[in-house]
């Protein structure tokens, strides 16, 4: 379910959250298993994040850079992934991973399926922020024609029931200024991983 600035009403608590965040926890490109540096930059929020190296993919209670523990779920990332999710048919949502990315112009993300968390019953909610980027969303199998979707600032997706394992990707970010953000985007997903 598409939630058109559903965010909005939560955008300056987020802003300030982030900061905190960002301070404690820096975005950071991180290695895919098989060697690449992704394109996006990222970091976490709550009782754990989700981290990639050689070793593989996962959940980890510990930022990996820092050694220390994620920054806390602030209340209003908590608020509004609620809320979004109820919308959405998912009562008491309760997240306890938040994973942060940054595109600059040019970062993009290849279709893929989030499958590293322990329930697919709860839902996947993403909160778009910043310069608006072409969403991919395919379908159960990789060869599914992907609907191309722009999210923009503001933009609240909830993914449930049988789109939660869908593939999905996000096309290359276009250069461009964003009145609240500069040149990038930010999206935030709200994830059960344990
Ligand atoms: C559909 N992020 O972090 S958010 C990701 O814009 C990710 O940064 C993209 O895909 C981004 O894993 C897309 C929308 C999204 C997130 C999770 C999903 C769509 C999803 C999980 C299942 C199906
Ligand atoms: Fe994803």
């Amino acid at each position: 379910m598409l939630l058109r600035g559903f965010a909005r009403p939560y955008e300056a608590d987020m802003l300030a959250a982030l900061r905190g965040i960002v301070a404690q926890a820096p975005f950071r490109r991180m290695f895919t298993p098989g060697g690449h540096q992704m394109s996006v930059a990222m970091t976490n929020c709550g009782n754990v994040g989700w981290v990639t190296d050689r070793s593989g993919y996962r959940y980890d209670g510990i930022d990996p850079e820092s050694g220390a523990p994620w920054p806390a779920m602030p209340a209003p990332f908590r608020e509004l992934a609620l809320r979004a999710a109820e919308e959405g048919g998912f009562a008491g949502f309760a997240p306890d991973a938040c994973l942060i990315n940054r595109y600059q112009p040019g970062a993009k993300m290849s279709l893929h399926q989030d499958k590293d968390e322990q329930d697919f019953a709860a839902p996947i909610v993403s909160v778009s922020l910043g310069l608006s980027a072409i969403f991919m969303f395919g379908g159960i199998k990789r060869s599914d024609k992907p609907k191309r979707y722009r999210l923009e600032h503001g933009d609240v997706v909830v993914w449930g029931g049988p789109s939660r394992l869908y593939f999905h990707g996000v096309a290359p970010l276009a250069d461009g200024e964003h009145a609240v953000l500069g040149r990038q985007r930010i999206n935030l997903t709200f994830r059960r991983a344990r």
